[in-house]
């Protein structure tokens, strides 16, 4: 549906911000998502991305959850058919994540992962680059949360940190899943983000960990699927020194209705 739309014209709504975008493609996909997998399990919970933007609960309870991000990367789609956009789902069967799926559906790669069974790209097994040394790493991040002057002061002042580590360089590539799906595969060393959701990052989260990698907080604690920020890093040496690098900004929470 995303690549067949790709060949239309776009028509975007804004959300919240003009960095906050919608079309109707996000729409049909996740409901497409949700019927299917309603169909086949009636009792589950679901909270997508487009359902809560219509007022939906984004809390997790303790029903098998399912939590969707049906275009991630949604800029990415409407400005310039960018290459990296992922269609993302995964089951969280609280507390703990049971798989993630990521479809990077232009260049399309299917990245999956069941707990304790491994994570893999089009069926073949993927694992983090190992880096230790984070002046050899590739780090990406994103630039876009929310239009305020402090916001940005503090989100450039942290790529400034992490760049005169130095590291070999920052990327933004558009799409947290995808960029956590290459942190699982090797080609980045790291990516950290303040102001994603729960749908951007919970597929990518058991992909990362299934390739070996390590998910945290930006405060260096504990990883929060609802906490909207994280570091995930090929190893914790360099997710630390990045903890360490960044200044946190306020940025609520997923579950505060
Ligand atoms: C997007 C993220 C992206 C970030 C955007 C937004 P969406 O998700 O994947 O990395 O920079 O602000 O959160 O809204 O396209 O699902």
């Amino acid at each position: 549906m995303i690549r067949e739309a790709l060949q239309k014209d776009i028509a975007v709504m804004q959300k919240s911000s003009p960095v906050d975008l919608v079309t109707e493609t996000d729409q049909k996909v996740e409901q497409l998502i949700i019927s299917s997998i309603k169909g086949k399990y009636p009792t589950h919970s679901f909270i997508g991305e487009e359902s809560v933007a219509a007022g939906a609960s984004s809390v997790l309870t303790d029903n098998p959850t399912w939590i969707i991000d049906p275009i991630d990367g949604t800029t990415n789609f409407r400005s310039s058919r960018f290459a990296l956009i992922g269609a993302v789902f995964c089951a969280a069967f609280w507390p703990q994540i049971e798989f993630g799926i990521v479809y990077s559906c232009i260049e399309d790669k299917m990245y999956t992962a069941r707990r304790g069974k491994g994570a893999f790209c089009n069926g073949v097994p993927i694992k983090v680059s190992g880096q230790q040394d984070i002046n050899q790493s590739m780090v990406l991040t994103e630039m876009g949360f929310k239009n305020d002057p402090e916001h940005f002061q503090t989100l450039l002042a942290n790529i400034r940190t992490i760049l005169t580590i130095p590291v070999h360089g920052i990327r933004c590539p558009g799409s947290a899943a995808v960029n956590m799906c290459l942190v699982a595969c090797g080609s980045a060393d790291a990516y950290y983000h303040m102001g994603i959701h729960c749908w951007d990052m919970a597929g990518g989260a058991a992909i990362v960990t299934e390739a070996g990698g390590v998910i945290m907080d930006v405060s260096g604690g504990p990883f929060d699927l609802m906490s909207r920020r994280l570091i995930v890093a090929s190893s914790r040496a360099i997710a630390d020194r990045i903890a360490k690098a960044i200044t946190e900004f306020p940025v609520g929470r997923d579950d505060v209705e």
